[in-house]
């Protein structure tokens, strides 16, 4: 835990770096440590990004036009201008292994604590990477991984939101808000709620098949995305802007693209979740309900033996039949193989996997990647006064 210092030291500066690469992924995972860092522990963080239009879709009361502002907490920059008058910070942390500004660099000196926060994987590997130091002399650059074990830095947790989920799950009235905020009536308690989060996959008109023709009502919302004119396509509305579809029983509902904080709601709502990428697939773990992950497609297939280590630990404690029935889903998902049939098995085990979704949520809650991370800098900083508030 980090241990507050004297009261009058003043907090400690923190810059963030995020090159968006493609997708939300990379902001999103910054823009949330950003937050939880400067509003949880106090610290003073920049956020620098090179895309500031992907950050004002997950923010969007930024201006994209703004080089500077101040948004939750956070002093948000266009990373693109020069840096000959930037002072680093005194933590920098390059998210995912971003090259740092050259003048940057140049400006930062031996006292620097200087992190790379890499990507999240389930495999053995990263235990033994993580916290690894790489001597750039007079620098030392150290490598922080997330993870699922006590061994990696955790996942990014709000102190705040297994309690706000709880209370959502809870309460009718905070979910009837919910789905009035999304112009929706509260859906029938039998009706099975999915939530589409998704890249393009073949494989979703066999799903939606399975769900038209099933025995029981299905209502799927799908964000805006890149996986909707596919659901178009399906339903024969392809240049149509229509919200609103239905075949059999399952209807589809598109939905806006929200603010970050928003999208909890939607998972929580659902009993089932698609994520894809990196932090919706962590967001739906915290949901604590059953979800099938996409993952992000890597050109030398490496994504399969992540995809693999992750059910490996999911899938552990599984009945035969749900071990058998989650991994064909996800695989199907993934190869844009038979969805559909693969479906019906994984809907007859839901009532196991969201008791798996819950013990999993709440053992992976003790292992956080900010309290790590400050854990971490207090380490190797530890001649300097650092002040951190938590
Ligand atoms: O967008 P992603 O596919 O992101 C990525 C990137 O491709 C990245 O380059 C890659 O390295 C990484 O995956 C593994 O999926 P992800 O990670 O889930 O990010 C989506 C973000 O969008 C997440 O923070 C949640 C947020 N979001 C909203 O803010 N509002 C919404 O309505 C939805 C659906 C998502």
């Amino acid at each position: 835990m980090p241990v507050p210092l004297s009261s009058d030291t003043p907090a400690v500066s923190c810059d963030i770096f995020c090159n968006v690469i493609d997708n939300y992924g990379d902001i999103g995972v910054s823009w949330r440590l950003a937050r939880q860092l400067a509003n949880e522990f106090g610290l003073a963080v920049r956020l620098w990004v090179d895309d500031l239009a992907s950050f004002v879709r997950l923010c969007p009361e930024a201006v994209a036009a703004l080089q500077s502002q101040h948004k939750r907490g956070v002093e948000v920059r266009l990373w693109g201008a020069s840096f000959a008058d930037v002072q680093p910070a005194q933590v920098v942390i390059d998210a995912f292994g971003c090259a740092l500004p050259e003048a940057y660099l140049a400006a930062m000196n031996a006292e620097s604590i200087w992190i790379n926060l890499e990507y999240l994987s389930a495999e053995d590997w990263v235990e033994g990477c993580h916290k690894l130091p790489s001597p750039r002399p007079p620098l030392t650059r150290y490598f922080f991984f997330p993870g699922f074990t006590p061994q990696t830095g955790g996942l990014l947790l709000e102190r705040d939101l297994l309690a706000r989920r709880d209370a959502f799950l809870s309460d009718p009235l905070q979910q009837q808000a919910f789905w009035e905020s999304a112009g929706m009536e509260m859906p029938p308690a039998d009706t099975l709620k999915i939530s589409m989060f998704a890249y393009e996959n073949a494989a979703l008109a066999g799903l939606f098949d399975a769900w038209a023709k099933g025995a029981r009502a299905v209502l799927c919302l799908v964000p805006e995305g890149r996986i909707l004119p596919q659901v178009l396509h399906y339903f024969g509305h392809e240049g149509d802007d229509g919200r609103s579809f239905t075949r059999g029983m399952l209807t589809v509902r598109v939905l806006p693209f929200v603010a970050q904080e928003s999208y909890d709601e939607l998972l929580w709502a659902c009993d089932v979740n698609f994520v894809r990428g990196e932090d919706s697939c962590v967001r739906a773990q915290w949901a604590g309900k059953p979800f099938i992950w996409q993952i992000y497609p890597q050109h030398d297939a490496v994504h399969w033996q992540k995809l693999q280590a992750f059910l490996n630990r999911y899938d552990a404690p599984l009945s035969p039949a749900a071990r058998h029935a989650l991994p064909d889903l996800w695989r199907a998902w993934n190869d844009e193989g038979d969805a559909g049939q693969a479906w019906n098995a994984f809907a007859d085990v839901l009532g196991e996997l969201n008791v798996r979704a819950r013990t999993w949520a709440c053992a992976l809650a003790e292992n956080t990647l900010a309290l790590n991370l400050l854990d971490f800098i207090q380490e190797i900083g530890k001649i300097r006064a650092l002040k951190i508030e938590g």
